[in-house]
């Protein structure tokens, strides 16, 4: 049986109402949860609060126009809205990343819709009417939509997992024969790069900054053939640093004692950056270098230049401060292998 509780009477403050004005007490059953009660003035029902203000409504429209002109002007900047305003890929990896970002933010959005048209539609079909009164019928322990949303959550996660690990393999992938094989070698704060199949490498000295133009000219410069499929072998001479070449959509961290991989192929000649994409010290962001993505007999003039300027042989991994773990050094090939 439903059981009236006394509540003392208080008059109206500010924004609040109290329970004994309205007599209402008869509508509610069970004994007052704590968010009810205010430990000075008893227990006190929240009833209702005053509208809204003309100036908090202006706020609320300030603020959703606001967002609205910052998402227009986010839209107009560069990229593409089809790959999801990532920079255009220069290799055929880099399609696979954008189209999983493009498939992981329209299923994002499909569920934010879902959701907020939901939320939405119940603000508006089950708010307070004038004339109501006590608090709605409570409910709780709706077992069928506590194990849809837990079930649905979990599927979600598992198509994405699924995706994620479907495209991490295939770019991860270094089973097929590769026709370049690049050891890039990670140094505070700089690269040196070992064209292992030609055996002629380069070494790279960290970006003086000045604030000018002409820069990117004097940065090291990785030169790669277009249509081939290159490997990146990662070694550092130092501390942790991160290959990253935006243009790829592909980073890889460059471990000291380690040897990672990964290939691209790459599909788009033209100069792009390149950049460490991991904290390694003081001059982390002097860490710049170029990658210029050619025909193959301008790949083949740039190997001559640099054997014409002595730059014969690689530069080994022994110089490296602490060398790699046993057993890693197989996994760089050597000039035959490659
Ligand atoms: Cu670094």
């Amino acid at each position: 049986m439903p059981r009236s509780r006394a509540i003392p009477l208080r008059q109206q403050r500010g924004n609040w109402a109290y329970a004994g004005q309205t007599n209402d007490l008869e509508h509610r059953q069970g004994p007052l949860p704590r968010a009810d009660r205010s430990p000075s003035e008893g227990a006190i029902l929240r009833l209702r609060h005053d509208p809204p203000t003309r100036r908090t409504r202006r706020r609320i429209w300030a603020a959703v126009g606001g967002g609205v002109a910052l998402l227009t002007l986010t839209a107009c900047g560069a990229g593409d809205p089809a790959r999801g305003w990532l920079p255009y890929g220069a290799s055929e990896g880099a399609d696979r990343v954008s189209n999983l970002w493009v498939a992981m933010w329209i299923a994002a959005w499909a569920v934010g819709a879902l959701v907020w048209g939901l939320t939405i539609y119940c603000m508006i079909r089950f708010r307070r009417k004038k004339d109501d009164v006590g608090l709605p019928p409570q409910l709780r322990y709706n077992v069928p939509i506590e194990i849809l949303y837990t079930v649905v959550p979990v599927i979600m996660v598992g198509v994405i997992f699924y995706f994620t690990v479907r495209d991490q393999s295939a770019l991860m992938d270094t089973s097929q024969p590769a026709d370049v094989h690049v050891n890039v070698v990670g140094k505070q704060w700089s690269w040196d790069f070992n064209y292992i199949d030609a055996d002629v490498h380069d070494s790279g000295v960290q970006a003086e900054l000045t604030g000018k133009a002409g820069v990117a000219e004097t940065l090291p410069t990785l030169v790669l053939p277009v249509n081939q499929r290159i490997e990146f072998i990662l070694t550092s001479r130092d501390v942790i640093h991160s290959f990253w070449v935006p243009a790829f959509q592909q980073k890889l961290d460059v471990v000291p004692g380690n040897v990672n991989k990964f290939q691209v192929v790459t599909n788009q000649e033209g100069t792009f950056t390149g950049k460490c994409a991991e904290l390694c010290g003081a001059y982390h962001a002097t860490m710049l270098f170029n990658v210029k993505v050619v025909p193959e007999a301008e790949y083949q003039a740039h190997l001559g230049q640099l054997r014409a300027a002595g730059k014969t042989g690689l530069l080994d991994n022994s110089l490296s401060r602490e060398g790699l773990k046993p057993g890693e050094q197989q996994y760089i090939p050597s000039r035959k292998e490659a």
